[in-house]
């Protein structure tokens, strides 16, 4: 078996104390922390397909997840700028009634990665609380991820709540996660759409460049 395959199988099967290592080990290999990065993805993709199939459950999703968690901590300080200077604030969370942040944590790293300082709000992120931290933060660009179908709609009563509080037009709001695209994104009055960190990153880089 490859290094990079050791890998996506300790991530798939949950083993979160092996997974470091192995990381590690691919890494002294000279594969580069992106092939590492992907292979990781695909793998959560398959825990997806499982758990859809019912062959696995929530546990095992969960331990899977805390594997990817263990295996992102050794590539993290690889794929972060240890640049001084920064070229913009944002601010990111994953929207109230979902709990999911290995996507919305990789968004900020690649944020991170090309000198955007973010500001983490972490998961199940209320309209309120964003608004409550574009006020003391001032960030320039907003960032809701969804993972569930049913939390997409948050992403639009949220969009509507930066109206009503008179925040919506001092920020650009970024939308993304598994089921976002770019037709929701425009229904409902979101400014850009990413599919992917990379894409989040790129999109927010071009924005804070224009202005
Ligand atoms: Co959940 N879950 N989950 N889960 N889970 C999904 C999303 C699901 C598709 C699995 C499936 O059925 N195949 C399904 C959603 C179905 C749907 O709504 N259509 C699902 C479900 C049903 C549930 C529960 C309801 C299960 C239950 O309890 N019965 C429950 C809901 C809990 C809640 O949130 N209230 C639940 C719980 C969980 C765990 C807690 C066990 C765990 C999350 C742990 C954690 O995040 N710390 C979990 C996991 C791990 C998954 C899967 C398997 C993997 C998600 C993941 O981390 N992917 C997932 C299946 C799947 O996605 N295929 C699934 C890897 C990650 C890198 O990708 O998050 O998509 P992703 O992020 C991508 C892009 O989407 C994008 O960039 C990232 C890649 O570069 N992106 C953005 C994300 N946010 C962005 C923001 C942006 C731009 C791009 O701009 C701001």
């Amino acid at each position: 078996m490859s290094k990079i395959e050791k890998v996506k199988v300790l991530v798939e099967t949950g083993k979160s104390t092996m997974v470091g290592a192995a990381v590690q080990e691919a890494l002294d290999a000279g594969i580069q922390p992106e092939e590492i990065l992907d292979g990781m993805i695909a793998s959560m993709g398959v825990v997806g397909e499982k758990f859809s199939a019912g062959k696995l459950f929530v546990p095992e999703m969960l331990m899977a997840a805390r594997a990817m968690n263990e295996g992102l901590d050794v590539i993290k300080p690889l794929l972060e700028s240890g640049a001084p200077t920064t070229i913009g604030k944002a601010m990111v969370g994953t929207v109230k009634g979902d709990l999911h942040d290995i996507g919305k944590n990789l968004v900020v790293l690649m944020m991170r990665s090309v000198n955007i300082e973010v500001v983490d709000l972490g998961i199940n992120v209320t309209a309120e609380q964003f608004i409550a931290g574009i006020k003391e933060h001032q960030p320039k660009i907003v960032g809701l991820s969804a993972l569930l179908t049913t939390t997409m709609n948050e992403q639009a009563r949220i969009i509507k709540s930066f109206e009503e509080a008179g925040v919506r037009d001092s920020i650009k709001v970024l939308i993304g996660g598994a089921p976002i695209t770019q037709r929701w994104a425009d229904k409902i009055g979101a400014d850009g759409f990413a599919a992917d960190a990379a894409g989040a990153a790129a999109w927010s880089k071009t924005y804070l460049a224009s202005i």
